[in-house]
Order: structure tokens, then C-alpha cells, then sequence
């Protein structure tokens, strides 16, 4: 099939200074709401559901990715693969309520964007005009990832994206967010001790812990350490391969360097298989803290 093309429209009328209200709207929330997961609060959960509707992009026919907002559909939330985004999901309904307007791509997207900026994490540069497709666009279910498996797994799934080595681990830095939860994946526990504070623990930890392989209760592959974090087979992949292993190191060194490459990457992620015309503005939405100032 020819690539479907997706040509951004931004919402009528909408500037930047729009786009930055309902970002102080889902800020504002998200320090209101704090006890949800036992008080890690609703920022890791968002940058999931930001990448999980983007994450069904496939660069060889154009389809699936964050254009269409397709993850409101039945058939794309009932995705086991998106168990536990659906309390992100009614997280953003309030938020859609005070601004209908606004198409779900970009609600879905601009949600990860607020809650990792939130977090202390990189400015992602974002651009507005994701246009809401029918129902009939969604992608079948499996376009996400298995955590069941090792690099050269990891390699080829991302190819999907057309994302090289060094953007695939500056991405999975993400997480040093939240934790895994045995109802929702068959794995249980942080990768690191700052779940809801974006740095580059996740590469220090992976480099630094004692890790034991173990089963979990659902059978899955677990690399627990003493301190109480775990790896899932597809983040520990980062530490057996050698190119991969070359930029943990670099990333585990450098939060500085990291936070620019996961930036890049993670704007690229939220864009793929978009083209956005000309005269479309690029936002880097202040945080609460810096309009208080
Ligand atoms: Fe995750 N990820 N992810 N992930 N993820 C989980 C949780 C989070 C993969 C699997 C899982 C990325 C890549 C991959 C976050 C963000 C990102 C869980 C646990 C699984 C199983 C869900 C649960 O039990 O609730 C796999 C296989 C990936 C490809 C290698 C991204 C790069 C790291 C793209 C990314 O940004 C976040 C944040 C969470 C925590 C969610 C929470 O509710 O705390």
C-alpha cells in the first residue's frame, strides 16, 4: 500500500499559549491527584500512554503512530499490551472536557510531554495537529513490544521506527519512571528509587545493581538486586550487547548528554509519520514552577 500521508492541521484558531494551558491544566493535576500509585502520582503512567500511542507506528506502510488518536477506540484500549493506561486514559477525560477542541493525538502526546517535563526531565520540543481519524484506522492489536526477549529483538522492533542503537537506549532510559505492575504486565517493581523523578538512574542502576534472574508469579523473566529494583529481559538486553552497552555507560556518566538524546529521540517517537507543514509552530511549554517565577 502507499504510505498513507498524515499532514498535520493545527486546531482552528489554536496558538502556543492555548496548547500551554491544557499543559498547566494536566500539571496542575497531576500535583492535585498524588496519591494514585501508592503517591508515585499519574506523570509515569501518562509518558506510557504517550509512547503506547505512538508505539503502533510502522514506517513501511505509514500506519498506526499518534496522528490519529486512535488508542480511544475499544479495540486499541483493550490491547493487553495497554493493561493499566486506562487510569490514564480517565486521568485526561476532565482535562478533554475543558478542552474539547483539542484532537486526542495531541491530548495523548502533550500528556507525556507535561508529565515529563513535570518530573524535572528534558523539554521535548512538541508540534501541534494531530487530526482525529475514524475508528476503521486503528491497528490491530501486537504492534507493541514483548519484554519477554534480548537485543537483537529490541534492534529489530524498533526498526520499525527507524530508530538507530543510540536512540533505542537514550529512550529506554524512561524507565527510571514508575514501575511495573504484576496485574497489568506479570512483572512487579521500580527500576530505580526516583519513580517519579526523570534522571539517568535507570542506566546507573542497570550498570551497578546486583542483578538475579528470577521467575515472577505470572512466569515471566524478572532481574530482581538487593535493593529492591528490577530489570525486565528487554532492559537488561542493554547491558549483553556490546553497542548497546557502549552508550549505558555513556548515558550512566552524563545525565546531561542523556537528556539531550532522549529528547531528540523521544520528539521523534511522538512524530513519526507526521509532516507538519510549514508556519507550524514548535512548543517548549514552560513548566508551572518557571511561570511562578
Ligand atoms: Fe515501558 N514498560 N516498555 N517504555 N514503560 C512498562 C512500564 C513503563 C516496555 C515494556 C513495559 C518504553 C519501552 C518499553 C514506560 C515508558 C516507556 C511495563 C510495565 C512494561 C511491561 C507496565 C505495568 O506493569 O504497569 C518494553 C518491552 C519496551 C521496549 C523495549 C519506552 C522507552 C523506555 C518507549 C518508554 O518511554 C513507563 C513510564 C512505564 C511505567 C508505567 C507506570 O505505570 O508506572
Amino acid at each position: 500500500a502507499a504510505p498513507a500521508l498524515r499532514v498535520a492541521e493545527v486546531e482552528k484558531g489554536k496558538t502556543p499559549e492555548d496548547f500551554q494551558q491544557v499543559y498547566n491544566a494536566i500539571a496542575k493535576k497531576i500535583i492535585d491527584d498524588d496519591e494514585y500509585d501508592n503517591y508515585i502520582g499519574y506523570g509515569p503512567v501518562l509518558v506510557r500512554l504517550s509512547w503506547h500511542s505512538a508505539g503502533t507506528f510502522d514506517k513501511n506502510d505509514n500506519s498506526g503512530g499518534s496522528y490519529g488518536g486512535t488508542y480511544r477506540f475499544p479495540k486499541e484500549t483493550n490491547d493487553p499490551s495497554n493493561k493499566g493506561l486506562q487510569n490514564a486514559k480517565a486521568f485526561l477525560e476532565p482535562i478533554y472536557e475543558q478542552f474539547p477542541w483539542i484532537s486526542h493525538g495531541d491530548l495523548y502526546t502533550l500528556g507525556g510531554v507535561t508529565a515529563l517535563q513535570e518530573m524535572q526531565g528534558p523539554k521535548v520540543p512538541w508540534r501541534p495537529g494531530r487530526v482525529d481519524l475514524p475508528e476503521s484506522a486503528t491497528p490491530e492489536n501486537g504492534r507493541l513490544p514483548d519484554a519477554e526477549n534480548g537485543a537483537d529483538y529490541v534492534r529489530n522492533f524498533f526498526k520499525r521506527f527507524g530508530f538507530t542503537d543510540q536512540e533505542v537506549v537514550a529512550l529506554i532510559g524512561a524507565h527510571a519512571l514508575g514501575k511495573t505492575h504484576m496485574a497489568n504486565s506479570g512483572y512487579e517493581g521500580p527500576w530505580g528509587a526516583a519513580t517519579n523523578t526523570f534522571s539517568n538512574e535507570f542506566f546507573v542502576n542497570l550498570l551497578n545493581e546486583q542483578w538475579k534472574k528470577e521467575k515472577t508469579e505470572a512466569g515471566n523473566s524478572q532481574y530482581n538486586s538487593p535493593s529492591g529494583f528490577m530489570m525486565m529481559p528487554t532492559d537488561f538486553a542493554l547491558k549483553e550487547d556490546n553497542t548497546y552497552l557502549k552508550y549505558v555507560k555513556k548515558y550512566a556518566e552524563n545525565q546531561d548528554v542523556f537528556f539531550e538524546d532522549f529528547k531528540n529521540a523521544y520528539k521523534k517517537l511522538l512524530e513519526n509519520g507526521i509532516e507538519f507543514p510549514e508556519g507550524t509552530p514548535t512548543i517548549v511549554f514552560k513548566t508551572l514552577d518557571e511561570q511562578e517565577q
